[in-house]
């Protein structure tokens, strides 16, 4: 096996108790989309309605991580993981998703069963409810989140089933993953589930000027309930803890003499970032960046819900990826604008490329950015973060042929994402920022969305040709491992 050798300046530099695994969604791994009493998503529907996906797949067997996650659990422990995120499938657990529809008990049978597996194996696992899987059915009654009086009730009581039957053991509890991201691009760009937009000769129905706003509003709202319930009828039995994942890139200046692209700068990363923590963490309300710009289509909180809102999430759940350069402009917002009336671009001023290509457009490595942006979190909202997600694809790895069970697939330009990445980390968290908690994207290649098979993220390799659907390891599943055991405090490298 490969040598990987270490900086010795940051050894030890995370704290003993510094949780790192993997992170999955259930719609990109599970397959078994309609078996032992499933009901649909919309990530189902989605998938079966032609010309929506990059390579005409669907969720339907994905990895089949539903019939195989005794032998995921097992590998995950080699991979030497202590944690392992992933997430419910909403309509598995209650297929019609509403507040009066029936508990299906084969769903809760197969996470308890995946809860104890992990935790025989030593592996805590950080349980996310939801992950874009709106229940179809839900969908289909009242538009799901654009109609916040009738949701709410809906995932307060499928926030509460999740905590009654599952929160003896979980003590991690994250509420939404990403509530900008489904609201993006499931309402304003229509390319997600929904599939809603103001582009007619991409989506039938929707206002991109207008929706992602309200859905973002019903998921904050939303969030704020569960964490309520949470605290106050699990909590002081359960001891756990109740955040929200929030995604977000960082985005630097173009020119960083110019003023107005300072400017631009900052209110990119208050249109994708502060959107969600401000209200969250900050001042109970959005930014006035935002407010400024989107005038009444930005909704607005009541006194009631600002203070229900601000300091629901007992910590920073954070997904990032990569960084953008960023350039104002000089002419009027277009009305369907959401990123702060700014030129985004992959090189600077100068010529600078933001980072190397990986086998997915909008990803390049950037840890430069990365870095930034760990220390403006804490920074600006001073509360511990839980990295919930990071990670890249790599060139060339649909080819792969394995020549045994054994073979691992070399993957050196993951190994060398993860290098710099977890060397800001680990230098961020020596200045005294607050990380508790890494995970990779993702455990095994998936699904990923609407590009279907094309990304591979994982650290492990899956032969997706094979109904068996057949893991494969890949080289920095061991690096990542090893670089663990030296970054951690009393680790083993
Ligand atoms: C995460 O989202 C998700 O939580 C996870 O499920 C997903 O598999 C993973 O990342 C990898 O994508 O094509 O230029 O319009 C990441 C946030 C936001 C990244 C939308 C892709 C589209 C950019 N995503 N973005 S573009």
């Amino acid at each position: 096996m490969a040598q990987f050798e270490f900086d010795s300046s940051i050894k030890g530099a995370l704290p003993a108790d510094f949780q790192w695994g993997y992170a999955t969604a259930a719609p990109q791994i599970e397959g078994a989309w309609n078996k032992d009493g499933k009901g649909l998503s919309i990530w189902d529907t989605f998938g079966h309605t032609p010309d929506k996906v990059k390579d005409g797949s669907n969720a339907d067997d994905t990895a089949r991580s539903y019939d195989l996650y005794k032998q995921d659990v097992a590998r995950m422990k080699r991979y030497g993981v202590t944690a392992y995120r992933f997430s419910l499938s909403w309509s598995r657990i209650i297929p019609l998703g509403g507040k009066d529809d029936p508990v299906n008990e084969q769903g809760i049978e197969f996470y308890s069963k995946l809860i104890d597996e992990l935790i025989a194996n030593g592996i805590t696992p950080f349980v996310t409810l939801f992950h874009w899987d709106t229940p179809q059915a839900l969908e289909d009654r009242y538009g799901g989140m654009l109609d916040k009086e009738k949701y709410i009730p809906d995932f307060n009581r499928y926030a509460r089933v999740c905590f009654e039957r599952l929160g003896d053991r979980v003590k991690q509890w994250i509420t939404y993953n990403e509530p900008g991201v489904y609201t993006l691009a499931g309402y304003a760009a229509g390319v997600h589930a929904p599939a809603r937009s103001s582009f007619r000769d991409l989506n039938e129905e929707g206002d991109s000027s207008t929706e992602p706003f309200i859905v973002a509003h019903t998921e904050l709202l939303s969030h704020a309930y569960a964490a309520k319930i949470y605290k106050e009828e699990f909590k002081p039995q359960q001891k756990g803890t109740i955040m929200i994942t929030l995604h977000g890139n960082w985005n630097e200046p173009w020119d960083e003499s110019d003023p107005k692209d300072v400017e631009a700068a900052q209110r990119a990363q208050e249109f994708e970032i502060a959107w969600f923590a401000d209200p969250l963490y900050k001042t109970g309300d959005y930014p006035a960046s935002m407010r400024a710009q989107l005038g009444d289509r930005l909704p607005r909180f009541t006194p009631e819900e600002s203070r229900l809102v601000l300091g629901s999430s007992e910590a920073y759940g954070m997904n990032s990826y990569t960084a953008f350069y960023v350039r104002h402009r000089d002419a009027e917002p277009d009305i369907n604008d959401h990123k702060g009336n700014v030129e985004v671009s992959d090189t600077n001023k100068h010529g600078v490329e933001r980072g190397i290509e990986s086998d997915t457009p909008w990803l390049r490595t950037s840890p430069w950015g990365w870095g930034k942006l760990l220390r403006w979190i804490w920074d600006r909202y001073q509360t511990p973060i839980f990295i919930t997600e990071n990670g890249t694809t790599a060139k060339g790895e649909h080819d792969f042929k394995p020549k045994g069970p054994d073979d691992v697939l070399e993957d050196p330009h993951r190994i060398d994402f993860y290098k710099s990445y977890l060397s800001e980390v680990a230098k961020a968290s020596q200045e005294g920022v607050v990380i508790k908690s890494y995970f990779g994207w993702t455990f095994t290649d998936n699904w990923e969305w609407a590009a279907g098979f094309t990304d591979r993220f994982g650290a492990t390799w899956v032969d997706f040709d094979d109904p068996e659907k057949p893991r494969y390891a890949k080289r920095s599943a061991y690096f990542l491992r090893d670089f663990f055991g030296h970054l951690i405090k009393g680790g083993t490298n």
